[in-house]
């Protein structure tokens, strides 16, 4: 086994189980889940339509038996309907990053609390975090599970957090400096809007204690991993998660960073054909399928996460077994991750609807010229809206930018274009033109 440093990196005897005792494990736990779902009328009456009783499932592998569950699933019972305990044992509801609409709500018990802890304080450790570090929470507090996931891992490792949550680069930067914090916690575009502004700051890295930044929730390259850590001079571990199975604490890079393990024992991962449904063979990139078979309130049966990503096998130098998956490629639906926030784009159309004229012809165009990622919408005009003043245009295009605003909280760009500009489709409409040629360290 190669040398490897630090110790200790294993929060937990159960990350370091050989892939039979997990599979064992597993297998006990997803009966039992299979189980406690028969709570929730959405599965009760899946499992009815399929006569499928818990006695069928004789393996793990028969979890392809098992009904899939998508977000219109959550939202079509919508806010409390897939809960599988009585109310009045929860401590606690988070929900789904969405900026409108409602949200998708997620229940936690005590001792789906505890769980959680656990399996952030276990990524945490396992990307190089100790008991004597502070660590800067950077995310948001709120129904968002970033900020508190990650707080009671942190917390659960022993170490200490300044619960400084997102927002105000300035304040962030005073206080990674007078609270010498060892580690940040943060999306990825965050940690870069940081590092950019201490550098324009003219601080000099040596002044903070920074090391480690645990980064996630939105998908980054390596490229952005590259310009952060020569910016302010930290190592920087991805970690992945969604609220609908926990929240952060799914998977997440050890120190060696070859791909985020996946905390088996707790969640089973499959990789599918987004179109097929069908699996995919390991090493291929497909959609991840994620079954939570620990969770009490609620217990989430084969949930199509829409993330396109790679896994795979075999141990890892930090004696790990575990699966692993590569970087989120993207998503197999059209959600995009801009800044952090979550925008379908069916809200921009929304919002163009909303101005008579300015829809439906109209393009989102995705690049990256350096490391953040930039929208531009470009939007087809009616002949109506057309206009020889000058005014006029800048006027309705401030209009049409202000409507986008207002439905997804971000401030894009638009660019007007002359009437039947744009390409007409005899199928579906390309809506979103992805020119960021996102490069991938798959394995
Ligand atoms: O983002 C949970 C989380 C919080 C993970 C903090 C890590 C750190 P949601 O708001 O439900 O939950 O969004 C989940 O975010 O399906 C992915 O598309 C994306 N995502 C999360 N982590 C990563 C990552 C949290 N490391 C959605 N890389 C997921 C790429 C990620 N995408």
């Amino acid at each position: 086994m190669p040398h490897y440093p630090y110790k200790p990196f294993i929060w937990d005897k159960s990350e370091t189980l050989s892939r039979d005792e997990i599979r064992a494990i597993q297998f006990v736990r997803l009966r039992e889940t299979i189980r406690r779902c028969s709570a929730i009328p959405f599965y009760r009456k899946k499992f009815d339509e399929m006569e499928l009783r818990p006695e069928s499932i004789r393996s793990v592998d028969d979890i392809v038996k098992l009904p899939l569950t998508t977000k219109s699933d959550l939202r079509d019972n919508y806010p409390l309907g897939f809960l599988a305990v009585p109310r009045e044992d929860v401590v606690r509801y988070h929900g789904s990053t969405g900026t409108t609409g409602k949200p998708t709500i997620i229940a936690y018990t005590r001792s789906d609390l505890e769980l959680w802890s656990n399996l952030c304080a276990r990524f945490l450790v396992a990307g190089g975090l100790k008991s004597h570090h502070t660590v800067q929470v950077a995310f948001g507090y709120g129904l968002f599970t970033g900020g508190f996931g990650l707080h009671y891992g942190i917390e659960r490792v022993g170490a200490a957090v300044v619960p400084a949550a997102a927002g105000n680069t300035k304040r962030q930067i005073m206080l990674l400096k007078d609270m010498q914090a060892d580690a940040l916690v943060c999306t990825p575009s965050y940690a870069l809007t940081i590092a950019e502004a201490i550098k324009a700051e003219n601080i000099d890295p040596s002044e903070l204690s920074l090391k480690l930044a645990f980064l996630g929730a939105e998908p980054w390259t390596e490229q952005m991993r590259e310009t952060l850590e020569s910016t302010i001079d930290i190592k920087s571990v991805n970690n992945y998660g969604l609220s609908e199975v926990m929240g952060p604490g799914v998977s997440g890079e050890c120190y060696a960073r070859s791909g985020m393990h996946f905390q088996e024992d707790h969640f089973i991962v499959e990789c599918i054909n987004p179109h097929t449904l069908q699996p995919v063979p390991e090493g291929q990139q497909g959609e991840l399928v994620i079954s939570s078979i620990s969770r009490e309130a609620m217990p989430m049966l084969r949930y199509r996460t829409r993330d396109i990503a790679v896994i795979y096998s075999g141990r890892c130098e930090c004696g790990r077994e575990t699966l692993r998956m590569g970087r989120v490629i993207g998503r197999s639906d059209d959600m995009l991750i801009i800044r952090g926030v979550n925008i379908f784009p069916s809200q921009i159309e929304e919002a163009l609807l909303s101005i008579e004229g300015a829809a439906p012809h109209y393009q989102i165009i995705l690049e990256r010229p350096k490391t953040l990622d930039e929208v531009r919408v470009r939007v087809e005009l009616d002949r109506n809206l057309l206009s020889d003043k000058m005014i006029d245009m800048i006027q309705l295009k401030s209009r049409i930018e202000e409507a986008i605003h207002q439905i997804t909280g971000l401030h894009l760009p638009v660019e007007l274009l002359p009437p039947m500009t744009l390409e007409r489709y005899e199928g579906k409409a390309k809506r979103v033109i992805d020119n960021r040629n996102i490069v991938t360290n798959n394995l």
